[in-house]
């Protein structure tokens, strides 16, 4: 199986109509979208979420921010998936982040930057497993895997 990651078009991604703009950029890449869930996360789901960031200053700021409203959560898949879905992202703050990129194109916010994206293949696991059950996550084939995947070296 490939890698997977794990994206959330964040409270501030759904209020301002973003999120088939994000689905449609991992889509068109050549992402395998095997899960989704639109949902409210609470706020104990929320700092589990964010258990990396306990303690620091913005933390309770940012589990209030992922629960404040109904997000869209994803898990995507493709070899090398975690590295790229982070550059099509951007950087974190919106305002330094470069254009052509999700947060570069969308926000020019500090904390409010539309989408996450696990960073490393273990917080992807950890964060999938919080969010999915595996019987919610599809195994399955593209016809043009070849096209899209294929190394031709
Ligand atoms: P990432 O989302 O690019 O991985 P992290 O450093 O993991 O960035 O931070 C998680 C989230 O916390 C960010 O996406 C952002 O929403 C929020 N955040 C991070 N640092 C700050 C800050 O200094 N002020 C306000 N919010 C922040
Ligand atoms: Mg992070």
């Amino acid at each position: 199986m490939s890698d997977r990651t794990l994206i959330i078009v964040k409270p501030d991604g759904v209020q301002r109509k973003f999120v088939g703009e994000i689905m449609s950029r991992f889509e068109k890449k050549g992402f395998k979208l095997v899960g989704a869930k639109f949902m409210q996360v609470t706020e104990d789901l929320a700092s589990k979420h964010y258990a990396v960031h306990k303690g620091k200053p913005f933390f309770d700021g940012v589990v209030k921010y992922l629960a404040s409203s109904p997000v869209m959560v994803m898990v995507w898949e493709a070899d090398g998936i975690i590295p790229m879905a982070r550059k099509m992202m951007g950087a974190t703050f919106g305002f330094n982040a470069e254009p052509g990129t999700i947060r570069g194109d969308f926000s020019c916010s500090k904390g409010y930057n539309l989408i996450h994206g696990s960073d490393s293949p273990e917080s992807a696991e950890y964060e999938i497993g919080l969010y999915f059950s595996n019987n919610e996550l599809v195994d399955y084939s593209f016809a043009d895997e070849d096209w899209l995947y294929g190394q031709n070296d």
